[in-house]
């Protein structure tokens, strides 16, 4: 048996959590008809149960925040309900989740959209990226600029879909902020060339990610409201010029509204985590509540990671994806499962509810 830090409880917010792994928000496009949850989800999420913190995947908080097939809502009755399973079933297995927040901005298509109108974004500039739609990957659509006055009602899809997921027993929020979706493509200047207090400076850039943060934290509380951010990651073809100055910005203002976490994509999402410099620490000792890491952590650095202070838990992605008992098989130093990339996005059971615990493994010998 391992002695580690990642096995020590955590206190975050009101909630104990067991230990300090965290299950990352993971995109798994197996929603059913209504953008409602999979009723697998309900077995996928609690097999998981045993990690410190779930997090769903990323829940669009509208239809217009939707940029991918078959990703799941929080705006419906039918989708809180499906969600309501979900959180059902992985509090009967005394686990503990958070639904994260999505509006996907630009990165979308217009067979998605309400009506089949344009994405929308900070400006009319379109993401050299791709969805997946259709069964295929496919280029995003040129997006609009959204005017000024449409942005109240998208903070107040942000605080109803926080609302909703509180309704679906939900035990707290995660805002996405990351990735290269709505709110990082306001934050950053490569997306982000408006002239009203939305664009230009860093503080009006930052305005809508921490209007955001500021109308969940008000819906639900600031003990049970994250957000995720990622400074530095080149996904979906989002960029800044300044990172550092930026999100130290962000994080002081976060900060002062109490959020509960920041969990911290470090590097390029999924990918280097030395991509381009930048210092995490300076994140982490502006910010009072709880730091989560991640992006690549394996046993090794994430103990160093708890043990140096720099972070206080750490999100895991594919590890969870293929292993539903990660915390058991690291505990006892097992050998872990390969997650299988053919069966990430889209599908049913195969590569989604079907990896083996310790347990069964141990059962079939
Ligand atoms: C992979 C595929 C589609 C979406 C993210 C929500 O990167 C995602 C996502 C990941 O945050």
């Amino acid at each position: 048996m391992s002695t580690s830090r990642l096995f020590e409880p955590f206190k975050l917010g009101p909630i104990t959590l067991p230990n300090r792994l965290v299950m990352a928000p993971l995109t798994r496009n197996r929603a059913v008809a209504g953008m409602v949850p999979n009723p697998l989800a309900v077995e996928y999420y609690a097999q998981r149960a045993t990690a410190g913190l779930l997090i769903t995947e990323a829940t669009q908080i509208s239809q217009q925040g939707q940029g991918y097939q078959d990703t799941p809502g929080i705006y419906s009755k039918e989708q809180i309900a499906g969600w309501r399973k979900v959180t059902d079933r992985v509090h009967a297995r005394e686990g503990r989740i958070f639904l994260q927040l999505w509006h996907v901005g630009r990165i979308s298509h217009t067979s998605l959209q309400p009506g089949g109108g344009a994405p929308v974004a900070p400006s009319a500039i379109r993401a050299k990226t791709k969805t997946f739609v259709g069964g295929t990957f496919t280029d995003v659509s040129e997006p609009r600029a959204l005017e000024l006055a449409e942005i109240p009602a998208i903070v107040d899809a942000f605080r109803q879909g926080a609302a909703n997921a509180l309704a679906a027993g939900f035990d707290g929020v995660e805002i996405h902020g990351a990735n290269g979706y709505l709110l990082d493509q306001f934050a950053k200047d490569g997306a982000n060339k408006r002239t009203d207090i939305y664009g230009g400076s860093i503080e009006n850039r930052a305005r809508l990610m921490l209007e955001v943060a500021k109308a969940v934290a008000g819906e639900v509380g600031t003990e049970l409201t994250g957000i995720r951010i990622s400074p530095v990651t080149p996904s979906n073809g989002i960029s800044d010029s300044n990172p550092q100055a930026l999100f130290d910005h962000i994080v002081d203002r976060l900060n002062a509204l109490r959020l509960v976490y920041i969990h911290v994509v470090e590097g390029a999402t999924g990918g280097a985590r030395d991509i381009a410099p930048f210092d995490y620490h300076s994140l982490r000792s502006r910010f009072k509540g709880a730091y989560i890491a991640n992006n690549g952590y394996d046993f090794n650095l994430a103990n160093r990671a708890l043990s140096s202070g720099e972070a206080d838990l750490i999100a895991f992605g594919k590890l969870f994806i293929a292993n539903p008992d990660l915390v058991e098989r690291l505990k006892r130093g097992a050998p872990l499962n390969e997650p299988d990339k053919a069966t990430f996005y889209g599908g049913g059971a195969k590569g989604y509810t079907d990896y083996p615990t310790l347990e069964a493994v141990d059962a079939a010998e």
